[in-house]
């Protein structure tokens, strides 16, 4: 049975921004990195609240085979413990947190994707990008209305059509399965790390060896990054499920964060 392998991850508020909106979490079962929308309010609580609900959601694997049920499954209980948080907090209604999760099913990964978070691949010594953003710079990009040289640095490219959050009409997730083999690689990064660093940087640090997130949050800052910054590099292996071992980063680090669960899924 597949699962995951933590070799680095890094999540840090940055140089210019006072706090990590960033959440993340690597276990056995789920990494996931969730990044909350800057302009809607408490972005902390929404990414952290969305990590929180896939790391609990994956904290045991899934039996084999139901692995895309229960990540859509996480998604809408996310979204309820957002919805919980704006009842108990009114301050936080319109809250949103972009988001990507990665989980091990039988032979493959399914991947959970919304926003502008992003996930590669990397096998034999490349990396391929395996989500699609979910910003109105890809739709133009898409559409052949911009080009990539002006889609780099495009005064919209942080705006994202998609994302998670209370409201039914936010977006619905692509849910994707991906054919994986022992030894391939996975990196997941927050739009601090890809907004300064292009696609040859990151293979090169991967390709560097098993700290290659803390090489990219360190080159990422380097590059003059003005938004929080998080990677997480995981490998595939194929090996009995276990338990524990999970790694907290970012605003997932401080339960305030984190809309009680206790109250949670009690909003329909
Ligand atoms: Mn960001």
């Amino acid at each position: 049975m597949y699962r995951l392998q933590r070799l680095s991850a890094s999540s840090v508020a940055g140089c210019v921004r006072p706090e990590n909106e960033d959440a993340a979490f690597v276990g056995p079962h789920v990494a996931v990195v969730a990044d909350g929308v800057g302009g809607s309010p408490a972005g902390e609580v929404a990414s952290a609240s969305t990590a929180y609900v896939f790391a609990s959601s994956f904290f045991l694997p899934p039996r084999p085979g139901t692995g895309a049920s229960r990540l859509e499954r996480a998604y809408a209980d996310a979204r309820a413990l957002l919805a919980r948080g704006e009842v108990d907090v009114p301050a936080r209604a319109g809250m949103a947190t972009t988001m990507s999760a990665v989980v091990p099913d039988e032979r493959r990964v399914l991947v959970c994707h919304v926003g502008d978070t992003r996930v590669h691949l990397w096998r034999d010594g490349c990396l391929s990008r395996l989500t699609t953003d979910h910003t109105w710079v890809e739709h133009m990009l898409s559409r052949g209305v911009l080009r990539a040289d002006q889609a780099v640095t495009h005064p919209y490219r942080h705006v994202v059509v998609r994302s998670l959050a209370a409201q039914a009409d936010s977006g619905e997730p692509d849910v994707l399965a991906i054919d994986v083999e022992p030894g391939d690689r996975l990196l997941l990064t927050t739009d601090g790390v890809h907004d300064v660093l292009g696609e040859g940087a990151l293979a090169a640090a991967v390709a560097g060896g098993a700290e290659g997130a803390d090489r990219i949050v360190e080159m990422a800052l380097r590059a003059g990054s003005r938004d929080n910054v998080t990677a997480l590099l995981v490998e595939v292996l194929d090996d009995p499920p276990v338990v524990g071992d999970g790694l907290v980063l970012g605003a997932l680090r401080d339960p305030a964060h984190v809309v009680d669960p206790a109250q949670g899924y009690a909003v329909a």
